[in-house]
């Protein structure tokens, strides 16, 4: 239990007053707990120093029972009152508070007379009717049960960025537009561009933290409310997904931006830095440590933190420990590509394979976007299932292709994805390859082959001169199906060897070279291709996930080869040929 600040020491309360409230125990006792824990929550002065003076009992909500109690916790980082209470319950029942309308009197009905301790066991219990038969609870109770047993399995688990991050910009959005709102940030691992988030931590600063609490938890995507509180609300979106929001004065913006967009280990070194030079940090301030005379500087910004820990800006999305501070140190962090960098894509479906819009459509939605090419791989004649081409329709979509080309400076690339055969050959021949402007060749079967085999087939697949890139490398489909077993560092340097571009599949179900094998693929000199795997005109919109991902990897415009213009990338994608 390490490291309690008064967040945990609240939540130790709460959980306290929760098992009393189990235990059945008196209600003033119970309410005492409560009330510490939101004294806590909303205490402004510095935990430890008070403690150190002996003067918890003097905070307004905290009597002198449980002043002693928080001493314990803080400056032993243990209770034992809460140790052995938390002992006298099976692990499993505290999992029901996660069932919506399970309270604590529920919860203890369930377990006195059924002898439930689980969630499982809370579910067959409402199959079985023997829920409904307990006094107070009913046929409509056990259907509500049940009910949430089933929603709470729905939301359990994490979301794919793809599927939050339009709700997530909305909301930024709308809380910008409020008038009494000062600065607002999405932190946590969306503002890192994690592949996935388990929740989305807002934060703002204002002067009236009532009125913003108040429009985050009515907004029209909340589905329920967790808690709401000035300074702390949690609610469940629509769409299943937890948020968070936070509310600070503008003085501890940058701190707790900082802090809350993490990650903890990333966190956790910038609070040494801080120490070893005679600083605290927290949330929401630096200040003197113990002792420590440090004269201490004004941060506005996150970079006057940085700054002030000896450190160049560290973005977002490096903040995972993995160097970033060596490089920070160094001033050798990368300078990161973007969105505005992008010139072009390769990989894209059209009507002639599974794709959703013609030839004409995507090429029109890829020049409204801003680029000056696209390409397209429609599948091979093998994905019969997404009406692969075989080679006459391939050959007429390139000289439709050709024909467009000579109406318009607008570039269409023709390429094909073509399968990776079991044995590693590839779905054409290299005389119809050949006629192509690139390929791309990817894995859509015969997952379960050993990673031995499935090593040997993507890189004799890589060892043909006419691909120009590897497609999703590992087919994994985030929170879906895992990867098939492959040896990606043997296939990085077999892509190395054979000058081979590896793509990031930009589908936020894919993302797909991961961000953390691009940093060994760039120092192996292996360029990377950022594609959205677009089948419809509005997943070029994808891009942004897959820059998110290549930044996430340390990529910089130079590392991806779709920043190159017009004038540039033909001769790249075609450098194999010789
Ligand atoms: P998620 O929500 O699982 O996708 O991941 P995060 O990184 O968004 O994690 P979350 O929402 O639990 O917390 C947001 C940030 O707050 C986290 O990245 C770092 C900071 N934070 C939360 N708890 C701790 C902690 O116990 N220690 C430290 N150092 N930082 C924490
Ligand atoms: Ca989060
Ligand atoms: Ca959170
Ligand atoms: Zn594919």
């Amino acid at each position: 239990m390490a490291e309690m600040n008064k967040d945990s020491v609240a939540e130790i309360l709460t959980q306290i007053a929760t098992m009393l409230e189990l235990k059945g125990e008196n209600v003033f006792k119970i309410r005492a707990y409560q009330n510490a824990a939101r004294a806590m929550e909303t205490f402004s002065g510095n935990l430890a120093q008070v403690v150190g003076e002996g003067k918890l009992a003097e905070v307004p909500g905290i009597g002198k029972a449980i002043a002693e109690k928080v001493t314990e916790l803080v400056v032993t980082g243990n209770l034992s009152y809460y140790n052995i209470l938390k002992a006298e319950f099976p692990p499993g029942i505290f999992d029901m508070f996660g069932v919506m309308g399970m309270g604590p009197k529920k919860i203890a009905a369930v377990w006195e007379k059924l002898d439930i301790t689980s969630v499982a066991e809370l579910e067959a219990g409402c199959k079985d009717g023997r829920v409904a038969g307990l006094r107070g609870f009913g046929e409509k109770t056990a259907t509500n049960i049940l009910k949430a047993i089933e929603d709470r399995k729905k939301h359990a688990g994490r979301f794919r960025m793809g599927e939050i991050a339009g709700d997530a910009e909305q909301m930024l959005d709308d809380l910008r537009s409020l008038p009494d709102v000062t600065r607002v940030a999405a932190c946590g691992s969306y503002r890192r561009c994690r592949e996935t988030c388990g929740d989305l931590d807002f934060l703002v600063s204002t002067n009236s933290p009532e009125s913003v609490s108040e429009f985050f938890v009515k907004h029209e995507m909340v589905e329920s409310v967790i808690a709401h509180g000035a300074t702390k609300s949690s609610v469940r979106w629509k769409s299943g997904i937890q948020a968070d929001m936070r509310v600070v004065k503008d003085t501890e913006f940058a701190f707790a931006l900082n802090y809350f967009t993490g990650s903890k280990e990333h966190n956790i070194v910038m609070r040494q830095r801080a120490l070893a030079r005679g600083w605290t940090l927290n949330e929401y301030r630096l200040g003197a440590a113990d002792g420590g005379n440090a004269e201490i500087p004004t941060i506005r910004e996150e970079a006057d933190l940085y700054r002030a820990l000896g450190l160049d800006f560290i973005e977002p999305e490096l903040r995972e420990d993995r160097g970033e501070f060596i490089a920070a140190e160094k001033h050798t962090l990368p300078r990161l590509v973007e969105v505005s960098n992008l010139r072009g894509t390769f990989h894209n479906h059209t009507t002639a394979s599974d794709g959703r819009n013609t030839l004409r459509e995507m090429a029109d939605a890829a020049e409204e976007l801003g680029l000056q090419y696209l390409g397209i791989a429609d599948h091979s004649k093998s994905s019969v299932q997404a009406h692969g081409l075989d080679e006459a329709r391939l050959l007429a979509q390139v000289a439709e292709i050709r024909a467009m080309n000579k109406q318009s400076s607008f570039r269409l690339f023709a390429g094909s994805e073509v399968d990776v055969l079991k044995d590693g050959s590839l779905d054409f021949s290299d005389e119809i390859l050949a006629q192509l402007d690139y390929v791309v060749v990817s894995v859509h079967n015969a997952f379960s082959m050993s990673e031995a085999e499935m090593t040997k087939r993507i890189i004799r697949a890589m060892e043909n001169k006419y691909v120009t890139m590897l497609g999703h490398l590992t087919g994994r489909l985030l929170l879906q199906r895992d990867a098939y077993a492959v040896d990606i560092p043997a296939v990085i340097e077999a892509a190395a060897a054979t000058g081979t571009i590896i793509e990031l599949n930009a589908n936020p179900r894919r993302l797909d070279m991961d961000w953390r094998w691009w940093p060994l693929a760039k120092e192996k000199g292996v360029k990377c291709a950022i594609n959205p795997d677009a089948h419809h005109t509005s997943q070029l919109q994808f891009l942004r996930f897959g820059v998110g991902t290549a930044r996430k990897g340390w990529l910089e415009r130079g590392d991806v080869v779709n920043c190159l213009p017009l004038g540039e990338i033909a001769t790249v994608l075609t450098a194999k040929r010789g």
